[in-house]
């Protein structure tokens, strides 16, 4: 009996024993993959950062973690359009709720056929893809900072268009975004003349509060001595952004 109880106590002991010892095994697996997991995280982090120093500087990390948070905003990109499949952006791409796509009908009557996510304003139509690159490089940085923003592509730009044919373009793109109710509207380009139509609309986005993001340039001048526009037309919802290197110069 003794023994019977012993083999029994001592079976059910190796039992209990062979559980615990599977546990702390699959404690100690979970405890390596999730430490295996962070370190490879960590090193993906360090990874991005060393190969986009830029986003380190700009504290983009900081950025992303607050408006992870946030609810989705309307960001309008005035620039060369979008590779809309790319699959960092495809996601976030802002929607038209008013047009039903490619039935060739002005569904909210806004003046623009079919315009589901943005317009090309260079060849007036809705293909808003990107033969430059230009665009998808600053729409990327966008949704690396605001990882739920809705990215309203406005193409203004063609390398074939003359200068004042590009400026008009701009000034449509704007006011597309002010009538569609963009939050923000980013800008990364500009030139060293100003233009009364768009500081007329830039006047309008101030009224509407709405934030304008636009380049200080790449010439490394002052631009206090040598003006750039639109980022210099002095209205307070202008935030002038400039650009730096790796060395922060
Ligand atoms: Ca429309
Ligand atoms: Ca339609």
């Amino acid at each position: 009996m003794i023994s019977k109880i012993n083999r029994k106590n001592a079976t059910s002991l190796r039992k209990r024993g062979n559980n615990l010892n599977q546990k702390l095994k699959l404690l100690v697996i979970l405890n390596l993959l999730t430490s295996a997991a962070a370190s490879q995280a960590l090193a993906d982090t360090k990874l991005e950062v060393i190969r986009n120093w830029g986003l380190s500087l700009t504290s983009t990390f900081s950025a992303r973690e607050i408006s992870r948070e946030s609810s989705a905003i309307t960001v309008a990109i005035v620039d060369t359009g979008v590779d809309e499949n790319h699959p960092s952006l495809s996601g976030n791409l802002w929607v038209n709720e008013g047009e039903i796509p490619n039935n060739g009908i002005d569904d909210d009557g806004n003046g623009y056929i079919d315009d589901v996510h943005g317009w090309n304003f260079a060849e007036n139509n809705n293909n808003i893809g990107d033969r430059h690159g230009h665009g998808t490089h600053i729409a990327g940085i966008i949704r690396d900072s605001a990882p739920n923003a809705k990215l309203m592509i406005l193409k203004y730009y063609s390398p074939k268009a003359t200068g004042p044919a590009n400026l008009a373009n701009t000034v449509r793109a704007l006011e597309y975004a002010v009538k569609m109710k963009a939050r923000i509207i980013n800008y990364s380009g500009g030139g060293t003349d100003k233009y009364g139509q768009e500081e007329m609309v830039i006047q309008d986005i101030q009224r509407k509060n709405i934030l304008l993001v636009a380049a200080a340039g790449n010439e490394r001048n002052n631009s206090d001595i040598t003006p750039f526009y639109p980022a210099d037309y002095g209205y307070s919802n202008i935030a002038s952004v400039t650009a730096i290197d790796e060395d922060q110069s």
